[in-house]
């Protein structure tokens, strides 16, 4: 089993060429999505090995996304494909500013039907990580289960777990059904990883310091609160602080920036960085990514990487 394990949905994306509704606009560029997908991406490209499961419905979608993922290098090993259900997909509309609408064609999806059943198949035991999002938690409740499964499954063989709340409210009934499984997860994590946004609708609090101390009540080791431009604040059992975030010039497109923060950030402490050094360098992925309009396509290799936060320095 790889080093590090996430599941989730995939999408297939299609990104508006130009601002307006779905009548106005007639270009789309075709593209890959899907917030854990977006993190094996991140980790891969960084040097780590990462097996990411879902559930493709056995279609152009899911052969297109199963390619993609065997070229990328992405352990496709957990990968089941669904005879029954489709792949889904989003359509992202082009924002002049702020994070774009987004529609999803994703309910009844293959993925959504991820249980608790495909996650006992895994083997936990050569693992060294797992990372769940609110996403997969949100998608159905046979994949919120699988979630908790996959938890209760690490904390047992010794995995470190990281959780990246990624609220989507689109996906939730009500925000108190969200809240309350979103923080339920949160307390079988490690690593918890809000935007400051979402920290405050989770927790009741404003202040990253609040918001950190909520879920360190909760057992949770390690806050990271992203604070968007500024940059990110975190909180170990032993050290505390801010991190300033990369300038960035011409801001095109914020989706997926939390999962490339967090390939950083995990990337980081798999090598044995600090919280701070591994905050800074989610912050350089971060700032790479929104600079396109895909949520992935321009994640760095290392090298990239290192040259980015060398030159912005
Ligand atoms: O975090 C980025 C994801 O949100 C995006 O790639 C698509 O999974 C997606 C979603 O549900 O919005």
């Amino acid at each position: 089993m790889s080093e590090i394990i996430t599941l989730g949905e995939p999408l297939i994306v299609y990104v508006a060429e130009a601002p307006g509704t779905f009548s106005e606009v007639e270009t789309y560029t075709r593209g890959l999505a899907g917030a854990e997908l977006n993190f094996s991406i991140g980790v891969t490209r960084l040097g780590h090995q990462i097996s990411y499961m879902t559930r493709l419905g056995k279609d152009v979608y899911g052969k297109y996304i199963m390619d993609f993922v065997l070229r990328e290098g992405i352990d496709p090993a957990q990968i089941i494909w669904d005879e029954e259900h489709v792949t889904g997909s989003y359509l992202k509309f082009k924002a002049l500013k702020g994070d774009p609408e987004i529609a999803y064609f994703r309910k009844g999806s293959a993925a959504s039907h991820i249980c608790p059943e495909d996650v006992e198949k895994i083997d936990f035991s050569n693992t060294k990580w797992l990372h769940i999002t609110g996403i997969s938690a949100g998608i159905s409740e046979s994949c919120q289960k699988a979630c908790e499964k996959a938890m209760e499954k690490a904390r047992a063989n010794g995995v470190y777990i990281s959780f990246d709340t990624n609220i989507r409210k689109a996906l939730w009934k009500s925000e108190e059904q969200m809240r309350n499984v979103l923080n339920s997860l949160a307390e079988k994590c490690d690593l918890i990883l809000p935007g400051i946004e979402e920290g405050k609708i989770l927790t009741g609090y404003d202040e990253p310091e609040h918001i950190a101390e909520f879920y360190f009540n909760k057992g949770v080791k390690a806050a990271v609160i992203k604070l968007g431009a500024r940059g990110a604040w975190y909180k170990t059992k032993n050290d505390q602080g801010f991190v300033e975030g990369f300038p960035v010039e011409h801001v095109v497109d914020t989706v997926g920036a939390g999962d490339a923060f967090a390939a950083g950030v995990v990337s980081g402490l798999l090598e044995g960085l600090t919280m701070e050094k591994a905050v800074l360098r989610g912050n350089a992925m971060g700032a790479i990514i929104i600079t396109s309009k895909g949520d992935n396509d321009i994640l760095p290799v290392k090298g990239e990487l290192e040259r980015f936060m060398k030159d912005a320095r």
